[in-house]
């Protein structure tokens, strides 16, 4: 039967990009923290006709009639949410993380007041408070820094550096931090200063439900998650609150900053907290944390410094300037053309640029979501060092391709169906994958 029918009669140019990225997703080792493999239950819910109307409001509260259906969406996915994280108040509404976020300032800040985040070169990100981002234009961004001997928070750092600033907003939250964030440490120090505790857990809100991270609520007053991440979700975002910023993060999202929810998005939240919810998702989580200290130690065997020396969750940085004398950029590209896909990173205090580095982050969702375990973690550890001290030789290269889609074929990814592509030229050969790297 041919796949994506309606697709090849009306657009097959999209239809062939589309295929050629689940090819592309199922035979490569995908690494980027951020990323995973949704299961086919969130894609048809992301894929339904929830895409065709507006719904502008909230469940009971809306402007538009025909809401039978989509206030019963909403209603579970806020109720799950709710009890998965034990919160007053959940919003499922925003379109993504940044938008949270910006909502949540939204709410409880005003222009030129003062914000603390994690410094974006150390691990923050965009929106805690970045110098070109809205975040560090509306507001006074005060960023705090890692510990420069031991790459960890220091807490009692930053507990001086709020005191100096008086921040209105603190937030607590990371895009390559690879270690436990002590959340009652913010919750002392915003009590202290008298600030709100902001806790954006996009990274690892699937820890966190599996259990295998400590949870910033209730002590967090607010906070944002993704839901496309460790969650496993569609790409979306939510916000968690006190009951007491209830009123006003639904207001700043709708009619503050956005129209109507995109209810696809939304019901396939839904059924992500209903999978989250599954005894089999705290044993992924926990293996997601086995394979990051496994692929860890792997590396650290092979000579890689890596940031703050390990890991404790889903994510690893490690320097390749000064550990193989290549740069972070150079770094992915070899790997992505072997077989990896990860990203260069800037690791902590460095001297390199954001656009060429001197590290790379990796992470294990995706490949666990594949069932991939320790001893896999263990190959893709030396092929990582293999592609990084060969990254010019071809023939290195190559073979390690090889490996890498032989050992794809073994661990299905949620979401596909390689028999789909039967008609497309089935999984890509070795050749494909190598001209789809090369040529972009
Ligand atoms: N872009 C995300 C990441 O890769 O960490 C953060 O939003």
């Amino acid at each position: 039967m041919t796949y994506l029918p309606a697709l090849k009669k009306t657009d097959p140019q999209i239809r062939d990009l589309i295929i050629a990225e689940e090819r592309r997703q199922w035979s490569k080792i995908r690494l980027i923290p951020s990323e995973n493999y949704a299961s086919s239950a969130v894609l048809e819910a992301s894929g339904s006709v929830l895409t065709n109307i507006y719904s502008e409001g909230y469940p009971g509260k809306r402007y538009y009639e025909g809401q039978q259906n989509t206030d019963q969406i909403e209603t579970l996915a806020m109720e799950r949410a709710q009890a998965a994280f034990g919160v007053d108040h959940v919003n499922v509404q925003p379109y993504s993380g940044s938008p949270a976020n910006m909502a949540v300032y939204t709410a409880v800040l005003q222009p030129g007041d003062t914000i603390m985040g994690l410094a974006l070169a150390q691990g923050g990100h965009l929106t805690h408070g970045w110098k070109v981002n809205f975040s560090g234009r509306l507001y006074h961004s005060a960023p705090y820094e890692l510990d420069p001997k031991t790459e960890r928070l220091n807490y009692d750092q930053i507990w001086k550096l709020a005191k100096e600033v008086k921040p209105k907003l603190i937030v607590a939250g990371y895009t390559a931090y690879p270690r436990i964030i002590e959340w009652n440490r913010f919750r002392e120090i915003c009590d202290d200063v008298g600030a709100i505790f902001h806790a954006d857990i996009s990274h690892i809100t699937g820890l966190i439900l599996g259990g295998v991270h400590p949870s910033p609520f209730p002590m967090a007053d607010t906070g944002i998650t993704t839901s496309h991440k460790s969650l496993r979700g569609p790409r979306g975002a939510m916000m968690m609150c006190k009951a007491q910023y209830a009123q006003a993060i639904d207001k700043a999202i709708m009619p503050g900053l956005q129209g109507g929810p995109h209810n696809q998005t939304t019901a396939a939240i839904a059924v992500a907290f209903k999978e989250a919810s599954l005894p089999a998702f705290k044993d992924y989580a926990a293996q997601i944390v086995k394979n990051a200290k496994a692929l860890a130690d792997q590396l650290n065997t092979h000579g890689f410094r890596l940031i703050s020396g390990g890991t404790d969750n889903h994510l690893i940085l490690f320097e390749t300037f000064k550990s193989k004398g290549i740069l972070g950029r150079d770094a992915s590209r070899a790997l992505d053309r072997a077989g990896m896909v990860a990203n260069c990173n800037l690791v902590p205090f460095d001297t390199q640029t954001p656009m060429n580095p001197s590290g790379v982050r990796i992470g294990t969702p995706s490949v666990t979501s594949r069932g991939m375990k320790e001893a896999e973690m263990v190959k893709i550890g030396d092929w990582i060092n293999a592609v990084l001290t060969n990254a010019k030789d071809e023939a290195v290269l190559d073979r390690i391709a090889g490996e890498i889609a032989e050992l794809c074929e073994s661990f299905p990814c949620p979401g596909m169906d390689p028999l789909n592509w039967a008609e497309d030229g089935g999984v890509p050969s070795l050749n494909a994958q190598k001209e789809m790297v090369m040529s972009h």
